[in-house]
């Protein structure tokens, strides 16, 4: 070692920082090209996800709302970053222990990944190909170009270009790989309904500015999942197989399915920790095979009281089987708003059962469904301190006006729903003044969302709008104030607005 000119602890730290960030870019790299979801830092997210408490990413949540990903992903980013800085400081003056450290995390991304439910011991590699890069990287500064100022330009040089070159590739990768599943999707051409969905009637959509809409469009429908790397799941090669309590266990194909008695219905979809007013739910038109006639296929043993279903990450929901036998129209969905199911929504197949919330009955990228017991086995969402299922709770919520008005008429309206039971009435309160009556929209089933609206004759100042739904068992929205855990919020949306 050349010790008449050592190098800073400041430059090894930035060495150390450059590696381990050219080590990252390669390791997305290599998992783009392989399995997207085996990046280490996607793989650290997913782990993050799986083991926090409920408390603390229900905390995170209401603190950032959907930018809960991509807010982890920096943190842990920058965290990694502050490693990578850290052992570069450590290699200075101990080198093999900077090594180990190095190793260390190479063994922990690693792990994360292969843990991974659906990925295999190959899911190690990205991790192993960053920490070799970032440890080539340091061994080579360390011998060579720590001291001289024009050598340090090279490394920065070669690290930078290795990181970017790497980047650059990922995101061709990434275009191609969801490209080619693009590519299945606009290729599947979705047959005609042989049930085609009952037209809610002329006046499903009302007429008010900023009123959600009867159908809500695919690009605006809410999200809600723990991948932080979406499913791409092959279609060619995807199966659904029904297995557990039954007779004989079953595998469909897509063209098994696309073969088989295709209905359309439309079923509005909530997510249970949607806040009181808030915006996880959405109304979509839904073509799929009957989810009950597929399980009567393979026999269902009557004391299986829980049907699982998988998806392609290993993210399960368990739904009670007599609901989904007792007549509603559960489905295996690979359509919605006449589209094949967009990748975000669970590419190539998803389950949508009317009246239960999204975590006990709507997964995405299905690939099993397995009949057994509540008893026997608890679903994801189960095991982290939410609810087993239980019936959505009835809301509504105002969607306009936001916060100003101009005085005279103004159009209130919004939507509300209780799925399965459906919605009577809906009525606004001004300030504290009497509850009145609200024009409802055209619906066909009880399964949707319905739109209302009340024109208001909207006086100067500030005034306080308050909205109350009966569902269709003639049971009024409580009043009551429950938060999202552990089985959906209660209370009445309420908004000041502003009337000049
Ligand atoms: N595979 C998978 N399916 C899933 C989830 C998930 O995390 N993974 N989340 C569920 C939840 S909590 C909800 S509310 C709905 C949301 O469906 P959407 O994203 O299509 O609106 O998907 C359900 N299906
Ligand atoms: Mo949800």
């Amino acid at each position: 070692m050349d010790n008449a000119h050592p190098a800073s602890r400041r430059a090894w730290a930035a060495a150390g920082l450059v590696a381990t960030l050219a080590g990252l870019a390669v390791g997305h790299l290599a998992a783009a090209l392989t399995a997207p979801r085996a990046a280490p830092l996607s793989a650290l997210a997913d782990t993050v996800i799986a083991v926090v408490p409920l408390e603390v990413s229900h905390w995170f949540i209401e603190l950032v709302g959907t930018l809960d990903k991509p807010l982890l992903i920096i943190g842990i980013g920058l965290g990694v970053a502050a490693a990578g800085a850290a052992i570069g400081a450590l290699w200075r003056t101990r080198p093999w222990a900077a090594r180990a450290a190095l190793a260390v995390f190479a063994a922990v991304g690693a792990a994360a990944a292969v843990a991974l439910p659906g990925l295999g011991a190959s899911a190690a590699v990205p991790s192993i190909f960053a920490a070799a890069v970032a440890f080539a990287g340091l061994q080579w500064w360390d011998h060579r170009y720590r001291t001289e100022a024009a050598g340090r330009r090279r490394f920065l040089a070669v690290a930078g270009g290795v990181g970017a070159a790497a980047l650059a590739g990922s995101w061709w990768a990434s275009r191609v790989g969801p490209a080619a599943i693009e590519a299945d999707r606009d290729q599947l051409v979705l047959p005609e309904p042989d049930a085609p969905a009952v037209e809610p009637g002329p006046r499903a959509d009302l007429d008010a500015e900023g009123l959600s809409s009867y159908l809500t469009p695919n690009g605006d429908f809410y999200r809600i999942d723990t991948a932080i790397t979406v499913p791409r799941v092959d279609v060619d090669t995807w199966t659904l197989r029904v297995h557990g309590m039954v007779d004989r266990e079953l595998e469909f194909t897509m063209d098994d399915l696309l073969g088989r008695e295709l209905v359309e219905r439309d079923i509005t979809l909530c997510c249970v920790s949607n806040q009181v007013g808030g915006d996880l739910v959405g109304n979509a038109r839904w073509l799929g095979v009957s989810l009950p006639a597929l399980l009567a296929e393979a026999g269902v043993d009557p004391a299986a009281d829980q049907l699982v279903s998988r998806s392609s990450d290993g993210w399960t929901a368990g739904s009670p089987t007599d609901l989904v036998f007792d007549g509603r129209d559960a489905l295996i969905a690979v359509g919605m708003n006449g589209q094949p199911l967009p990748v975000d929504h669970g590419w190539p197949a998803r389950l949508v059962i009317p009246g239960l919330y999204g975590y006990v009955s709507a997964t995405k990228w299905l690939t099993e469904l397995e009949l057994t017991t509540f008893d026997a086995y608890d679903a994801y969402w189960i095991t982290r301190g939410w609810s087993t299922p239980r019936p959505i709770k009835t809301q509504s919520r105002i969607d306009t006006p936001r916060r100003k008005a101009e005085s005279g008429t103004v159009a209130v309206a919004g939507v509300a729903w209780a799925q399965h039971r459906g919605i009577s009435a809906v009525e606004l309160r001004v300030d504290d003044g009497d509850w009145q009556p609200c024009e409802l929209s055209d619906v066909a089933t009880t399964d949707t969302w319905r739109q209302w609206l009340l024109e208001w004759d909207a006086s100067p100042g500030d005034h306080t709008l308050t909205v109350r739904a009966t569902d269709g068992d003639g049971i009024v929205q409580t009043s009551e104030v429950q938060g999202v855990i552990p089985d959906g919020a209660t209370g009445l949306h309420s908004i000041t607005v502003t009337v000049d």
